[in-house]
């Protein structure tokens, strides 16, 4: 697909996609979720990628689901939207390689959600977050009812859906909802500071790691344990683990390839 909305760029090993629709604050519409998918799955085939940044273009991050395009749904056609947008969030959450939200301004609605759906949120100190959907008489439609308890707990969750007041980064931060707020000119550099990080360990590891967490995290504790060793036996069959360890023995970094 040609994408003209989500814009991919590469820094080596690293992936920024961006969503640049600053008209409408990003705004999630058809045409967004179809680009996003379509540039996640082509990346999904890269075997030189090793993360992904996610970003929004101007002052928004993404301002929510496209409130003009939804305005005339009626029940079936929100539920489809909703489907969509789920199954693109699942898509991010559960790609392989770490996706890293880089908030850059208001995360609100949808915008939340898609920055929930990645592995962890580094926000400028411009960010701002929250789930308005109340205010236009509904209900989140893309996991916000449910990434969003999971990740503050469900006191703070109810807090934010009920009033769907929106926080500071500083308040994101308290609560969980971030993991950092940086001086917005540093939000792309630490981003890609933390990724390239990533970059230099053990690709399948990384990937195992994420995956035993999502999974586990649903799962009960004896489930998890189970499905933790299974990968944990799984990486002795990559040459990444020989290396490693061999590195590790002869006191010389490890160049791990992936495979
Ligand atoms: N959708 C469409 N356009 C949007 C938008 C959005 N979510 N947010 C902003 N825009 C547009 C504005 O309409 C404006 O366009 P023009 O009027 O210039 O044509 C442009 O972006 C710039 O926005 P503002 O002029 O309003 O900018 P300000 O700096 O004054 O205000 C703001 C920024 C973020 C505070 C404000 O724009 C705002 O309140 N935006 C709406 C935020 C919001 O309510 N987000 C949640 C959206 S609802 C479901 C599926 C999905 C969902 C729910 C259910 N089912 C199917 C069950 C998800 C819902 C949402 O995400």
């Amino acid at each position: 697909m040609n994408s003209t909305i989500v814009k991919l760029e590469r820094q080596g090993a690293i992936a920024i996609v961006t969503v640049d629709r600053p008209e409408a604050l990003n705004a999630l519409n058809l045409r967004v979720f179809a680009e996003l998918e379509s540039v996640f799955l082509d990346l999904a085939r890269d075997p030189s990628l090793r993360a992904v940044i996610l970003t929004g273009a101007g002052k928004a991050f993404v301002a929510g689901a496209d409130i003009k395009e939804m305005a005339d749904f009626g029940p079936i056609q929100a539920r489809a939207f909703a489907r969509r947008g789920q199954s693109v969030m699942r898509l991010i959450e559960s790609f392989s390689h770490p996706v890293i939200a880089a908030v850059n301004g208001f995360a609100l609605g949808g915008g939340c959600e898609l920055a929930m759906a990645c592995d962890f949120r580094i926000a400028s100190e411009k960010a701002k977050a929250g789930q308005p959907e109340v205010n236009l008489g509904v209900t989140p439609g893309f996991g916000g009812t449910q990434r969003l308890a999971r990740l503050v707990g469900r006191s703070q969750a109810k807090y934010l859906l009920f009033t769907g007041e929106i926080i500071s980064a500083e308040r994101a931060l308290q609560i969980g909802l971030f993991d950092e707020i940086v001086a917005p000119e540093q939000l792309l550099p630490r981003c890609l500071e933390i990724a390239q990080t990533i970059a230099t360990k053990g690709p399948v590891a990384v990937s195992y790691s994420k995956h035993a967490i999502n999974i586990g995290v649903e799962a009960t504790l004896a489930q998890g344990q189970e499905y933790e060793a299974e990968l944990f036996a799984q990486t002795f069959a990559t040459q990444d683990q020989k290396e490693g360890m061999a590195a590790f023995i002869l006191k010389r970094p490890a160049v791990f390839t992936g495979a």
